[in-house]
């Protein structure tokens, strides 16, 4: 009979051979493929937490979603099949002037591993450019990240630009030069200081159990 826990417990420690095989296992047993999802989204929930908590560093986070990417290959098709869709969608990008990716990319790793739906923009994105797919994508969140001191403004241009077209999504700002007392000065609706907190924060905005 196959195990979820192990199976949480795989992921979290990146273990992706296991992890892939206890998800082909469960599957074969007939587990509802929206369980083998919660037992994966569990795992990188506490990942998220450990990180925050400074128990766990970058490596480790990218290979215990590694795991969970590799296992989510086999699950998907049964995911579709069963109809179970993302809890919600989530736009994400660098602001303009800034081409710093890798604490964007772990946030929407992580994200993705509280099964949202991440439409990632890129760097160097414009205020229009995120309108545009705010339109197009109707997101729950959009996620802004800056590195740079010279491109913090930017933030505040973009939040200006989301809300001069009519749109009240929830945003979420980041990045190493980040405070909280930027994000309220610009009025953005959530700040998280780092990767495992993002996903904390998307879930308290969407009320998802971690
Ligand atoms: Co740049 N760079 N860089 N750089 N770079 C910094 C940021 C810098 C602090 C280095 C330094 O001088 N000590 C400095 C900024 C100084 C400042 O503004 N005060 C700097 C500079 C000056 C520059 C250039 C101007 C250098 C030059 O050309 N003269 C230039 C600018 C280019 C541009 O963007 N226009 C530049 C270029 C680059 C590279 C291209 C070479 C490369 C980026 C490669 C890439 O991203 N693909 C690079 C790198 C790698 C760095 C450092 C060394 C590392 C950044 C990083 O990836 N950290 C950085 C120094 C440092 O931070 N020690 C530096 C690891 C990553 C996991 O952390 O991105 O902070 P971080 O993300 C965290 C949190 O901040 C948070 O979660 C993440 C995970 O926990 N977070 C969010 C991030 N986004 C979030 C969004 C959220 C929530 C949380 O919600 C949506």
């Amino acid at each position: 009979m196959a195990d979820l826990e192990q199976l949480t417990a795989a992921v979290e420690a990146g273990n992706r051979k296991t992890a892939t095989s206890l998800t082909t296992e469960a599957l074969a047993e007939g587990v509802a493929p929206q369980a083998i999802l919660d037992a994966m989204t569990s795992a990188m929930g506490s990942v998220g937490a450990r990180f925050s908590a400074g128990d766990i560093f970058v490596p480790e986070m990218l290979i215990a979603a590694r795991a969970m990417k590799e296992a989510m290959l086999v699950l998907e098709p049964s995911l579709v099949g069963a109809g179970v869709q993302p809890v919600a969608t989530a736009v994400i990008g660098t602001v303009e002037g800034d081409l710093h990716d890798i604490g964007k990319n772990l946030v929407a790793m992580m994200w993705k591993g509280a099964n949202i739906a991440v439409v990632d923009l890129g760097v160097n994105v414009s205020p229009q450019a995120f309108v545009d797919a705010v339109t197009e994508h109707k997101p729950v969140v959009v996620g802004l990240s800056a590195l740079l001191t010279t491109t913090m403004p930017m933030m505040k241009t973009t939040i200006d630009a989301l809300r001069a077209s009519g749109s009240s999504v929830k945003i979420v700002i980041g990045g190493a030069p980040i405070t909280p007392e930027y994000a309220e000065q610009i009025h953005a609706d959530g700040y998280a200081p780092d990767a495992g907190s993002a996903a904390a924060l998307i879930r308290d905005f969407l009320e998802v159990p971690a």
